[in-house]
């Protein structure tokens, strides 16, 4: 058995080859991670190369993380050749005891480093992780170009946008009832854009990025692909409806959305609603 038959290293590549052929991650568009569960961590641990690479600094700081280990989309890489040639696209990395620096322990066997937004990935897994009691182990961002197109007609608000997405299919509420975090356009990469989409993470599960994709957290790989799915097939919907032109007769209302809570036993942002 390789390191590449275990059922959560086979996971991690399915979910980027389905977000692949959905058409989200052209070039080296988007990334991944996934925090490892001990026994995990523990079943994989042979597999890890002899000498691992030196520590890198995150430039921010995730105390709950330490010593932690997570598989990680590779910088510039493509999740095109993630299912052809995970050694060459993918890594895992472990997390020092301080929180503030990992170092590569398997993968990218032709070099690299992980996903360029490592340390945004990071830094919301910590929030994310203290905000559902450890359970968040998969941090997600992909270019959903519906949800992309809503964000240059859309006043980028929580509220505008949750309410718009919410409105688009009638299952929307009851996948993210807590709605969706915005965060305006800002250069990508870097500790900004990390920071202002954890401000978003304390509580929502899924961050818009303005005029650049979505950004969503949950506990494991059919949860936060189907959440991102589920966002950019509310926000297709809500494209083209708009794309007919014909006025809108009707939506789904505010108490139709309350009583959607009340059936599924969710419960929504109540600011949100009118
Ligand atoms: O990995 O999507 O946001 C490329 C990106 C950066
Ligand atoms: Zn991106």
């Amino acid at each position: 058995m390789g390191i590449l038959d275990f059922p959560i290293v086979k996971k991690f590549i399915r979910t980027c080859d389905d977000g692949w052929k959905q058409g989200w991650h052209e070039r080296n568009g988007g990334n991944l991670t996934y925090r490892l569960k001990e026994e995990e961590a523990a079943q994989l641990r042979p597999f890890f190369d002899m000498q691992p690479r030196p520590w890198v600094p995150m430039g921010v700081t995730g105390a709950n993380l330490a010593g932690e280990f997570f598989i990680a989309t590779g910088s510039g890489k493509f999740f095109r050749n993630v299912d052809p040639d995970p050694e060459d696209s993918l890594c895992i990395v472990e997390i020092n005891g301080a929180g503030d620096s990992y170092r590569i322990v398997w993968g990218l066997v032709n070099g690299g480093r992980p996903t360029s937004e490592f340390p945004t990935h990071f830094m919301n897994h910590s929030v994310r992780a203290a905000a559902t009691d450890g359970a968040t182990r998969v941090i997600y961002h992909a270019h959903t170009p519906n949800l992309i197109a809503m964000t240059y007609v859309l006043p980028l608000t929580d509220r505008d946008f949750s309410r718009a997405l919410w409105k688009s299919a009638t299952e929307c509420p009851v996948v993210f009832p807590g709605g969706v975090g915005v965060v305006p356009w800002m250069v990508p990469g870097g500790a900004d854009i990390a920071l202002a989409t954890c401000e978003k993470m304390k509580t929502f599960e899924a961050a818009v990025w303005a005029q650049h994709g979505l950004f969503v957290s949950g506990p494991d790989f059919d949860i936060t692909f189907g959440l991102m799915h589920t966002i950019e097939k509310a926000a297709q919907i809500w494209i083209l409806q708009k794309s007919t032109g014909l006025p809108e007769l009707q939506t789904i209302t505010d108490d139709g959305l309350r009583a959607i809570a009340r059936d599924f036993g969710v419960t929504l942002r109540e600011e949100f609603l009118d």
